[in-house]
């Protein structure tokens, strides 16, 4: 039997483990990326490890988040990960050069290779026939320092793409349609591979917007075939070095497969809240849009956003309409300026934001109160916009254009057409905003803003608390910590952030937390599902957050749990969920004994009912040895690993 294209460079990296899927591997990885929002803590805890230099291939740090110095917290933050990325041999790229997975792309993937990031969308790089995982901040760090990436195997899925896309009909639509299929929990320890003949009409931008999205699905990652229009992109960015030609053997074997058809695609919108939340545009109808944003991750490419410049060509933005686009990367904004695309987007009324994550993340651009925000981001959650009230659909770019013309949601097929974009036979590539490992001479800055991380204690003998918060299916990381532009800049600051956990859902948690000293909480399907952000789990651990009860848990948000040491159980029975409520006082006997002797079934008192129920919590050895620890960085303490000159198989002996 064949191996799948994840199975090959998985197979090729492989220091631990057997590739069967569910069991744990362990794998080298090539290069890591992180960004200021996780970078200052992923940097903290590099600093805890004690090596001199990164023992990555490459690993770059970008400023794409934080983008409003609206006091020196911003400012600190960047100087800090510039000056410690200066010190360890980490590329800096600096703010206004752009999203840190857009320029990984044009700049720094390479088919074959591992990429590890703070940032559940890096799987882009998957577009370019990278395997490229999501992590949360300390992963990240311990990849940094030679450590491998631990994870369990994931099962594969192929979805088989036929037939050509129709012009106004776009890569974004094909994701939102696998979003339609899988819905976001479907992707949950899973590959998605892309083949078929569809595959060779898509450019790499247009892949890398399917496997960007591939983090909605809840997928480990998504990845396309590295083939000639790899290469293209690749020599277009001066980087033909770079390509290896990559593809699943013919008997490959998949544990699901899908296809569909590109010809019969229609233009699809995700309503609020939720990015698998899909209708047709036609279906949704011509509702009245406020504003308009494009860019992001997901759709700010040359192409994506010649696109929208050719629809806007000669037009005017609604009156209504508030059209707002953040390029993603300095390479995209020089070339739409110099073939003078630039112009026509501005002189039809848009606005142009710098290149960054900017209304994405909710640094700034919140929509006003009820308003409906088309975006062509990837993230719809609630509240994340930074208005409460807003109605947030995202889409393609060239649904968004049509419809900030109209200033209603317009099916580009019933638009006029456009002249399509060409792919460049050459990209502007002006590295000047990347800083060049220790290339500066200066130490490391560490300003007033920046405290350091919580630490967990070890697991004690019995666990006892109780609930303090019961919540649905589904929850985001955006809802246990929420991202604004008022809470950004406090993302090296966990006891400033704690005021704010869960806030969107129950303004009164952090005080009735604090108040308590130690609880738990319990929640639904797929918990934590959305960003890779430590801070969900790190400042919940500060408010003495002992364990989570969940249906099932989304991948990064477990892993940034056990890092800290708190413990994610899960339900037997999911009705059991039903019979707890808030306030109910748990217990677990000789928890510590249990977890000692691999015991993955346990039973649960719930005093207040004075019933019991039993959860499920399936440990790897290392993920036992973190959570009997309190968490990875005090396994590391306890063992004193000293990680300097270690290789990565000499380090599996010690986690
Ligand atoms: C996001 O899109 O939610 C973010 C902001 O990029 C996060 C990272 C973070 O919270 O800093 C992500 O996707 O991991
Ligand atoms: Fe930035 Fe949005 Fe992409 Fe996250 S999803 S990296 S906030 S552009």
């Amino acid at each position: 039997m064949g191996l799948t294209l994840s199975q090959k460079i998985i197979q090729k990296h492989l220091l631990h483990g057997e590739m069967k899927a569910g069991e744990e591997i362990a794998i080298s990885i090539d290069q890591t990326l992180t960004q200021d929002s996780t970078g200052t803590m992923a940097y903290l805890q590099l600093e805890a490890m004690n090596i001199d230099q990164v023992k990555t291939k490459r690993s770059v740090a970008y400023i794409d988040h934080n983008m409003l110095q609206v006091g020196f917290e911003n400012a600190d933050d960047h100087k800090y990960i510039q000056t410690v990325a200066n010190k360890y041999g980490i590329y800096f790229s600096k703010p206004g050069n752009g999203i840190c997975h857009q320029v990984h792309l044009e700049r720094f993937g390479v088919p074959g290779q591992t990429l590890i990031g703070s940032d559940s969308h890096t799987p882009t790089c998957g577009g370019l026939g990278m395997l490229a995982i999501g992590a949360g901040g300390l992963d990240v760090a311990l990849a940094m320092a030679g450590q491998p990436y631990y994870l369990k195997m994931p099962k594969m899925v192929q979805i088989k793409l036929t037939g050509a896309l129709r012009t106004g009909v776009s890569s974004k639509d094909i994701i939102l349609e696998v979003l339609r299929l899988l819905s976001v929990k479907g992707g949950v320890g899973k590959i998605i591979e892309y083949s078929g003949e569809g595959v060779k009409t898509l450019t790499v931008p247009e892949r890398a917007t399917m496997t960007n999205m591939g983090a909605e699905l809840g997928a480990t990652t998504s990845i396309f075939p590295s083939d000639e229009q790899t290469y293209a992109f690749l020599k277009a960015q001066q980087r033909e070095q770079d390509f290896t030609a990559l593809v699943a053997d013919e008997d490959a074997d998949y544990d699901e497969s899908y296809e569909i058809d590109l010809d019969e695609l229609e233009p699809l919108v995700a309503k609020p809240h939720s990015p698998d939340a899909i209708s047709t545009v036609e279906e949704v109808g011509a509702i009245k849009v406020d504003q308009v944003a494009i860019g992001s991750c997901t759709n700010g490419s040359y192409l994506d956003l010649m696109k929208v410049a050719a629809i806007l060509k000669g037009k005017r933005v609604h009156p209504d309409v508030s059209l707002v686009i953040s390029p993603g990367s300095k390479q995209v904004l020089t070339m739409l300026a110099q073939n003078g695309a630039l112009a026509d987007l501005i002189a039809s009324g848009a606005r142009i934001l710098e290149s960054g994550c900017g209304p994405c993340i909710g640094m700034g651009q919140a929509p006003a109160s009820h308003a409906v925000s088309l975006r062509t981001f990837n993230r719809n959650f609630y509240g994340r916009c930074g208005t409460l009230s807003a109605q947030v659909y995202l889409c393609s770019p060239e649904t968004a254009a049509y419809s900030a013309i109209s200033g209603t949601l317009v099916s580009p097929l019933q638009a006029t057409t456009f002249e399509h974009p060409s792919f460049p036979h050459q990209f502007e590539v002006l590295d000047n905003s990347i800083i060049l490992p220790n290339e500066l001479k200066q130490d490391v800055v560490r300003g007033p803003n920046i405290k350091s991380f919580p630490l967990n204690e070890a697991l004690k003998k019995d666990l006892e608390a109780s609930v303090l918060l019961k919540v649905e299916d589904n929850i985001t990381t955006d809802h246990i910590m929420p991202s604004n532009a008022k809470l950004l800049p406090y993302r090296s600051n966990i006891p400033y952030l704690s005021n704010h956990c869960f806030e969107t859902i129950d303004s009164t948690f952090s005080s009735r937390a604090k108040q308590a000293k130690q609880g738990f909480i319990v929640g639904g399907e797929n918990y934590g599902q959305g960003s890779s952000r430590e801070h969900a789990a790190l400042v919940p651990l500060y408010l003495g957050i002992k364990a989570v009860f969940a249906k099932s848990f989304a991948r990064i948000h477990r892993s940034n749990l056990i890092n800290s040491g708190i413990l994610p159980f899960e339900f037997e029975q999911s009705s059991d969920y039903d019979l707890i409520e808030e306030g109910d006082r748990l217990s677990i006997k000789n928890l510590k004994e249990a977890i000692e002797l691999n015991q993955t079934q346990l039973t649960v008192t719930n005093q207040s009912k004075q019933s019991t129920f039993t959860v499920h919590l399936p440990l790897s050895p290392r993920e036992k040895e973190a959570i009997l620890a309190g968490g990875i960085i005090n396994l590391i303490r306890q063992r004193a690993v000293s990680y300097t000159h270690l290789r990565a198989h000499e380090t599996l002996r010690h986690l």
